[in-house]
């Protein structure tokens, strides 16, 4: 009644010649649902408006979210190809020139045979990212392998949900981010989170989040800073960065001691419990105390809570993830659902907090350097012949499997990979070792850029290619729940941008492999291809249909056919995906992070997100009111560490690490570790903070450790803090 009533009261204010388009937003995984509000006599977008019928958000938006439109016809957008002939200008926005598509696509196709001729087909590279539809990411795993038959692609998800699938396909055989829809999370016992800053990441999961202890029910947080989050927590353990490992066999440890284990469920569904079992026995909270600076008694206070918790569900993000040890973390944490048999019911089990906008559909469809459609792998020689089929190329011809997005930069410099079709990622700020990766692009023979802003990566580019934005497009996305959904276009392509699924097609067609592409005309015609062949995968589409998403507000994957009504939860029937049908606990001894402080870089520092701005910043640092609220990064530094350093609030100050350094103004705040500090990583240029992580990279997920290096602070002069 209530939601009915508001929509009519939005519909009554409409000015005549408006209407609203029910879409979703374009930025984090919680895919909120909103309402575009366009002139029609214009047929542009000014302005969102709220929906109250998608389940997931009802209605609530953030400050990135109702900000996102005006993205769409932004002073800043690419209007016409660009060329730029004169490589002496790359890694500057100088020297491109304006030309027709004809144009920039022959030119494209020719510098690209002309490569593959001398060097051979692997010599390009396809780089992407997730901030696509599903039908764009399905069609870039297609590009790259039928199209520009090269075996080097992958994308952006490796440094954001890699960790988390590598750990969910070992523990339970499927990765998908939750096991449970996000209605059910308000409705549990307890929630345990770890290294998610969920209230300014996924803002609107926060009234959920507040109501388990509205309820009476409990939060237990893990993080290095007191986020909001940790802030209003009933346990705050306030670990040092990169040592969540210790912290949860500690709390296995504990639960086992407290006898609230689960033996039947251990017995009857899991593996690996024994060898578990005598790997923890070593963490007592007094050795995790000593590991992660956290109390012994916090630390026995969480696993008793969540240990008599009837329901509980285990919740976790990059915190955890993002480090060289990020896949073991993942199921380690894991392990406490499944010993305590706290999965596989509703309002019980694990999720991870998935980053950006289809991060879940983008790592399912073949965008990933060893996987295809369906989550089919490309060592499995029956999955190779399954999609070869399905696609009418010989299976000889599929391309071997690639290596992961930072492996990509270190054959660029070895000349191994020499072209780069990137699309949808901006690596020049993303990226580990910054003062490397920027090294690589500027060494490639040649690349392309697409993209609806000219990024600090387009700024390597020999062409950039204006594509259309989110609002611009149908298609759909999966979000953090496994809910595949609607996007709606709402206004026609800006000026002469085109979208990313047409341009492939188009360089496909010059490269001689039209006949693979030209069948699809547009989303549904991609979708349609995506269902049937991830038909039989793990993540299975092929139940369904544009129809059926607008019929039910989504239908969450796997889904078979077109009755299957898809699952919002997963393992009701405690199946899980290993042959066995069994679930993997697995005995992860704890190691550090790859580098530890030491006299010369004695502080630990991690890096993350503020709630203003989104990932590389390109598209958020240009609207207005999120500049304004916090236009350059800050480096956070604990009183007692700021004292020690003698330096003050507002103070720019140089922060170095092994890899380079970057100058910061500070943030004097209690609110984090006296050992640690923490820079967000919006900003390009000269203020990346990427110029200083450390590319260690996890053994399974190939994930560098964003969230843990040594560092030092260096105190400026006073004309250098006055220019630096
Ligand atoms: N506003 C905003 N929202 C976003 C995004 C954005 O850029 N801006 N990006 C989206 C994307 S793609 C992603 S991946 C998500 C990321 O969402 P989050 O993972 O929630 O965000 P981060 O800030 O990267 O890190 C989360 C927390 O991990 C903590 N942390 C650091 N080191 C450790 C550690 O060793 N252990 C533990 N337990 N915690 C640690 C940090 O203090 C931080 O509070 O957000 C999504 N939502
Ligand atoms: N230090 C540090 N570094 C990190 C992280 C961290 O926590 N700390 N987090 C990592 C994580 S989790 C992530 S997800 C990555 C993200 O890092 P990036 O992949 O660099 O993220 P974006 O800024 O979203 O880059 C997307 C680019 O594509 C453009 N774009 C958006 N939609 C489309 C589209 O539909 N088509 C095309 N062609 N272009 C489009 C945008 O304008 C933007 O320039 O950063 C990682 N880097
Ligand atoms: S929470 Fe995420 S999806 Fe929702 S409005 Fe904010 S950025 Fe958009
Ligand atoms: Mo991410």
């Amino acid at each position: 009644m209530q939601k009915d009533k508001f929509f009519k009261e939005i519909q009554n204010k409409l000015h005549p010649g408006e209407k609203l388009v029910s879409t979703h937003c374009s930025y984090c995984g919680m895919q909120c649902g909103m309402n575009l509000r366009v002139d029609t006599r214009t047929n542009t977008i000014i302005g969102v408006e709220p929906r109250y019928d998608f389940p997931v958000n009802l209605g609530k938006m953030c400050p990135k979210g109702v900000t996102a439109y005006q993205q769409v016809n932004h002073p800043d957008r690419i209007k016409r190809p660009l060329i730029r002939r004169n490589p002496a200008w790359k890694g500057t926005a100088e020297g491109f020139e304006e030309v027709s598509w004809d144009e920039a696509l022959t030119f494209i196709a020719s510098r690209f045979t002309e490569l593959q001729e001398a060097y051979g087909k692997d010599t390009l590279s396809v780089y992407s990212g997730v901030s696509m539809t599903n039908e764009k990411c399905y069609l870039t795993g297609k590009f790259a392998r039928v199209g520009l038959q090269t075996r080097y692609i992958d994308y952006n998800g490796r440094f954001c949900m890699s960790s988390a699938a590598a750990g969910f396909n070992r523990s339970f055989g499927i990765d998908r981010g939750s096991t449970v829809p996000w209605t059910d999370i308000h409705q549990t016992d307890c929630l345990l989170i770890a290294g998610s800053n969920a209230a300014e990441c996924h803002p609107t999961s926060m009234f959920r989040i507040w109501e388990v202890q509205n309820r009476g029910g409990y939060l237990i947080v893990v993080d290095p800073r007191e986020t909001p989050l940790a802030r209003r927590a009933d346990v705050h353990l306030d670990l040092r960065p990169g040592t969540d490992l210790a912290l949860a066999n500690g709390l296995l440890h504990l639960l086992i001691e407290n006898g609230a284990i689960d033996e039947a469920f251990i017995h009857n569904h899991t593996n690996g419990f024994a060898e578990t079992k005598a790997l923890v026995e070593m963490y007592t909270p007094e050795v995790v105390s000593e590991i992660t600076g956290i109390a012994q008694e916090k630390i026995i206070r969480a696993a008793e809570i969540y240990g008599k918790a009837p329901e509980a569900i285990v919740m976790f993000c990059r915190g955890v993830e993002q480090q060289s040890k990020g896949t073991d973390n993942v199921s380690a944490y894991t392990n406490l659902a499944l010993a305590t048999g706290k999965i596989g019911r509703p309002k019980s089990g694990v999720a991870t907090f998935t980053g950006q906008g289809n991060g879940q559909g983008g790592r399912e469809h073949g965008q990933k350097a060893d996987q295809l459609p369906g989550y089919r792998k490309m060592d499995n020689p029956q999955h190779v012949q399954e999609v070869a089929c399905a696609w009418g190329i010989p299976v000889a011809e599929m391309p071997q499997k690639g290596v992961s997005a930072y492996e990509m930069f270190e054959l660029m410099h070895n000349k191994t990979i020499r072209g780069m079709y990137l699309l949808c990622s901006n690596p020049a700020v993303s990226a580990p070792n910054l003062n490397y990766v920027r090294e690589a692009l500027k060494s490639l023979d040649f690349m392309v850029c697409s993209d609806f802003y000219l990024s600090e990566s387009a700024e390597y580019a020999d062409v950039v290619l204006p594509t259309t934005s989110w609002a611009e497009d149908d298609g759909t996305t999966t979000n953090l729940e496994g809910r595949v959904i609607r996007h709606r276009q709402a206004q026609s392509w800006y000026a002469e941008s085109r979208p990313d699924w047409w341009i492939q097609i188009e360089i496909a067609k010059r490269m001689g492999r039209g006949q693979y592409f030209e069948h699809l005309s547009g989303p549904r015609e991609i979708f349609d291809e995506l269902r049937r062949v991830s038909q039989g995968g793990t993540a299975d589409y092929y139940g369904i249909t544009y129809e059926k998403i607008e019929e039910r507000q989504g239908v969450f994957w796997p889904c078979r056919d077109e009755q299957d009504p898809g699952q919002p939860h997963l393992f009701l029937d405690k199946t899980f995906y290993h042959p066995d049908g069994k679930a993997k606990i697995c005995a992860l001894p704890y190691r550090p992070p790859a580098e530890e402080p030491d006299e010369e870089y004695p502080l630990r520092l991690t890096t993350g997100r503020v709630v203003y701005h989104y990932l590389s910043g390109n598209q958020t640092r240009r609207i207005p009111f999120l500049r304004d609220m916090y236009p350059d990064p800050l480096l956070e530094v604990h009183p007692d560490t700021a004292q020690k350093y003698g330096i003050a609030h507002g103070e720019k100050v140089l922060l170095k690490t092994r890899r380079g350094e970057a100058v910061y103004q500070v943030k004097v705040i209690a609110a984090i570790r006296p050992d640690t500090v923490f820079v967000p990583y919006h900003w390009g240029k000269h203020e990346s903070i990427n110029l200083l992580t450390n590319p260690a990279l996890d053994p399974y997920s190939k994930m560098p450790e964003f969230k843990a290096c040594a560092a030092e602070i260096v105190k400026l002069e006073e004309e250098e803090r006055q220019h630096g």
